[in-house]
């Protein structure tokens, strides 16, 4: 087959805020130095190739009406295979992003048996070396599919049948091996049926503890092979499953710390998914920060009117801003970076939409890190934070937190007129038009 994408010959180019075409970035240019790096080096974006190239866009109610050949029922599923690898590849070269990540099972027909699999996935494994290689694109993460199957109808790790769970240990053994030979910087655990549809057949107890001991596997296997990328947990409330085990970032660190796990795992944020446990993305990326393990992102959004994962691109600098600043403020997303979990809309059929839709999501995500680093530079927003707890630094503040003052000395201070406290603004509204001040005015200055 010749070039799919025929219509861009990449990498697509920056054309700036007054471009008309399409295809051109407005804002990302992968080597504008933003706060002393490159931002292709800051968002470290990635292509998922999932909802790219394993997707026909088919929904609950209608077959796919995307143009996938490589998908179309065929004798030959790994000459397919190769062929969907071959434009994926085209896909992130045109494209210009530096990394893609996958499911074992997006890239690799699953045959009659897990031994076929693992040939096929391998024999595949060898075909994105040789892509990368010759490309220059590099693997964010890598992850195995343990939903999709009917064998995981109840679970992987958490289903009833402990062959399931040897079943699901296998494949995640294997694919953890496939993403370090290729070099992957990072593996992900989404526990996609990690969950359940009713509480009546559901042993809650058992569940989790079969998933603490999944999760330790998975952490000596990497310890054992020497693989030195980051794990990822990548938290989800709901859906396919009623309830999901890794509801929130949240509950994701108190299971790891009550599993003796919270220095073997990260998170992976998926900016849905937090909108999806009624937080917004912004909380989930704060939390995970706080807690010291924010790990990845999944960039994407959901639809406000719509209660699933509807998987958009993102679109929005306001949504994205503060997100993207609590990372510069933590130092960065590295190993991390920004997978988009997004897919198109099913009317979106023509080949170039798939470029429409990451140039613009890049194009946010550009954006949003301009605004920023420039709150970064000002620093008033951290000035402000600061002030507000001035007095933990304070004798007072430093007694309680030293431990050195009980309940009884407190009360007989209050009580003598020595503490009062002073009713302070928390200034909401102005801090909101800071923010927006930024988002309104980032990189204007360097915009030609
Ligand atoms: C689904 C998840 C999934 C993970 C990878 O909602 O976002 O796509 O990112 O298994
Ligand atoms: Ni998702
Ligand atoms: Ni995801």
């Amino acid at each position: 087959m010749g070039e799919f994408f025929a219509d861009v010959h990449g990498p697509v180019p920056f054309g700036g805020l007054d471009s008309s075409d399409p295809l051109t970035f407005k804002v990302y240019q992968a080597d504008q130095i933003v706060l002393g790096e490159r931002m292709e080096d800051h968002l470290r974006p990635g292509v998922c190739y999932w909802h790219s190239f394993a997707w026909d866009g088919r929904d609950m109610f209608g077959v796919g009406t995307l143009d996938r050949p490589w998908l179309e029922a065929t004798d030959d599923e790994m000459a397919a295979a190769r062929m969907r690898m071959a434009v994926a590849f085209e896909f992130f070269a045109k494209l210009g992003t530096p990394y893609y990540c996958f499911h074992d099972r997006d890239v690799a027909p699953e045959g009659d048996s897990f031994a076929t699999f693992r040939a096929n996935l391998d024999a595949l494994a060898d075909d994105a070396a040789d892509h990368q290689q010759r490309t220059g694109v590099r693997l964010l993460w890598g992850t195995a599919n343990l939903f999709s199957d009917p064998r995981y109808q109840a679970g992987a790790a958490t289903n009833p049948d402990p062959d399931v769970f040897a079943y699901a240990a296998a494949q995640v053994k294997h694919m953890l091996e496939v993403t370090q030979r290729l070099g992957g910087e990072n593996y992900v655990l989404w526990g996609g049926r990690e969950g359940y549809d009713t509480l009546l057949n559901t042993d809650l107890r058992r569940e989790q503890a079969q998933l603490a001991r999944f999760l330790h596997l998975v952490a000596e296997h990497k310890a054992k092979i020497g693989f030195t990328g980051q794990l990822l947990i990548e938290p989800k409330p709901m859906e396919p499953t009623k309830h999901q085990y890794d509801y929130d970032v949240a509950t994701v660190y108190g299971f790891l710390v009550g599993n003796g796990l919270e220095h073997e795992y990260k998170v992976n944020v998926e900016a849905n998914h937090a909108t999806l446990a009624g937080h917004s993305f912004h909380h989930e990326v704060a939390f995970a920060a706080a807690n010291g393990i924010l790990g990845s992102i999944d960039a994407n959004r959901g639809d406000p009117q719509n209660g699933w994962d509807t998987d958009q691109f993102p679109n929005s600098v306001d949504d994205l801003c503060m997100p993207v600043y609590e990372i510069l403020r933590n130092g960065g997303l590295a190993p991390g970076g920004f997978n988009f979990d997004a897919k198109l809309r099913r009317q979106s059929t023509d080949r170039n939409d798939l470029f429409y839709a990451h140039i613009g999501g890049l194009d946010a995500l550009a954006q949003a890190l301009l605004a920023a680093a420039s709150m970064v530079e000002d620093d008033s927003l951290q000035k402000l934070r600061d002030e507000r707890y001035a007095g933990w630094g304070g004798e007072l503040g430093s007694a309680i937190l030293g431990g050195s003052v009980t309940l009884a000395e407190l009360e007989r201070r209050v009580a003598d007129g020595e503490i009062s406290p002073v009713r302070r603004s928390g200034n909401q509204e102005m801090l909101e038009s800071l923010v927006n001040q930024h988002v309104w005015s980032a990189g204007r200055s360097t915009r030609r």
